[in-house]
């Protein structure tokens, strides 16, 4: 058994992806239904929601450079080291990031190319992507998604302020009436505090700067959805975060089917990007958007499975740069399993390694998986875990017999990888 609960049996000694080879090692934990799915890259796939959705924020940018064309794989100190994340950070464990060997990895995010793009001069760009996480299971989380990295950097002068005082003027006058509730955070705080190499002014400026052409994006795409009339609105928050790599820092949520869904984080570029970009004397923003959440809300599809649908139920809804509400079709019926061990001595086996055999075993039609039951035996201190797994098709119903053997794969892989023991 090894940590990152692949067995060699199912791997050959290297991995070939997008035509090259990668030896495997002891950090290897990218699974067979990870790797089929590079090659897809749905942001540029047509009459795809998430290319239509690509086009249309970038034409609400239309003097930055689009980018779309970068390999996923990218060296952890590009994804993660060039961003200033210290050496513990969670995101760097292979329970959270898809390694294909120590020295490789699968992006966790648009933000890997930050550095990249920002030396070799650009100033204004935006960059779209698939992005890879070992992560939870359920309708709005997906090991393979898309994001669209945004990012805009102005001289730190007070004439280049002045400018975009300016736009950010300019931009307010848009938003004026709008049909859309924005809530919004102060710009910089004690809790979120600008650089201690910035102006604040100048940085307040530039977080405004930010927002305002955040708010006049979404109003361009949610301003004409359906439910976002002068009577139903549709509610947005600003709320203030933590990212390594910008301070202040921010997230956007949008209230969709009854809950708050998290669509981009943001915030004024560390000085020690800019540094290793080696592009001095400038100050900006950069944004990240999950480009599957702002489509589930623009074109109101119910779970993020679909996005990678062939059904030609769902493929034929959508037209080439037109946004349209999707119309499900039935929904078949639920299954749910539950599986109840105990965890191997003294380490609790972690939720994303079991999300992920799950995903591996069923691919898509594992709905959500949920831990219902957790404890600690007194004396053997071992972690008693019980998880639920909710099966249901898209396109099907599924039947018994089908979901009693991919249950039992799940149980057998899960001894066998892990070592744990069923109870
Ligand atoms: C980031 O990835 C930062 N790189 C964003 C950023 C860029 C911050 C530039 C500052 C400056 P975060 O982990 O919050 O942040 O992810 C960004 C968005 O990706 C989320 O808001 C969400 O919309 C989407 N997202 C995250 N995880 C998933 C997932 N498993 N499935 C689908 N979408 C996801
Ligand atoms: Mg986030």
């Amino acid at each position: 058994r090894n940590l990152s609960g692949v067995s060699s049996k199912q791997l050959p000694s290297y991995l070939k992806i997008l035509g090259e080879k990668y030896p495997i090692d002891g950090t290897t934990n990218v699974t067979p239904a990870i790797l089929a799915k590079i090659p897809l890259r749905l942001h540029t796939q047509k009459s795809h929601p998430l290319n239509t959705l690509r086009c249309l924020i970038e034409s609400h940018y239309p003097d930055f450079t689009h980018l779309s064309s970068f390999s996923p794989l990218v060296t952890p100190y590009k994804n993660f080291d060039e961003l200033s994340f210290p050496p513990d950070h969670p995101g760097r464990a292979v329970t959270d990031s898809y390694y294909i060997n120590r020295g490789m990895m699968l992006r966790t995010h648009t933000s890997a190319h930050e550095v990249e793009v920002f030396r070799r001069g650009d100033t204004k760009w935006l960059l779209t992507a698939d992005v890879y996480r070992r992560d939870e299971i359920d309708g709005s989380h997906y090991p393979v998604f898309h994001q669209m990295e945004g990012a805009c950097i102005f001289d730190a002068n007070e004439a280049s302020m002045k400018e975009v005082e300016g736009d950010n003027a300019r931009l307010a006058q848009q938003l004026a009436r709008s049909n859309i509730i924005i809530e919004d955070t102060p710009h910089i705080s004690p809790s979120n505090p600008p650089q201690p190499t910035h102006d604040p002014r100048h940085s307040r400026i530039v977080a405004e700067n930010l927002k305002l052409s955040l708010n006049t994006l979404m109003l361009k795409l949610f301003g004409g959805v359906a439910g976002a009339s002068t009577e139903n609105p549709l509610r947005v928050r600003w709320i203030e975060a933590y990212f390594p790599f910008t301070s202040p820092s921010f997230e956007v949520e949008v209230f969709f089917q009854g809950k708050w869904l998290e669509i981009l984080g943001s915030g004024v570029v560390r000085q020690a990007t800019l540094d290793t970009a080696n592009v001095p004397g400038k100050i900006g923003w950069a944004f990240g958007l999950g480009l599957e959440r702002i489509a589930m809300i623009l074109y109101s599809i119910p779970d993020i499975r679909l996005f990678w649908s062939t059904d030609a139920r769902f493929i034929s809804q959508f037209e080439e740069g037109k946004i349209t509400t999707f119309t499900p079709y039935s929904k078949y019926p639920s299954c749910f399993k539950d599986v109840s061990f105990w965890s191997p001595q003294n380490e609790a086996l972690h939720e994303n390694d079991f999300c992920d055999l799950v995903r591996d075993v069923a691919g898509d039609i594992v709905e959500d998986v949920k831990e219902i039951d957790r404890f600690v035996h007194p004396k053997t201190e071992r972690t008693s875990l019980c998880f639920r797994i909710n099966y249901r098709s898209m396109d099907r119903s599924l039947s018994n017999d089908e979901v009693n053997d991919i249950q039992a794969q799940v149980v057998t892989r899960l001894k066998d990888q892990f070592g744990v023991e069923i109870r």
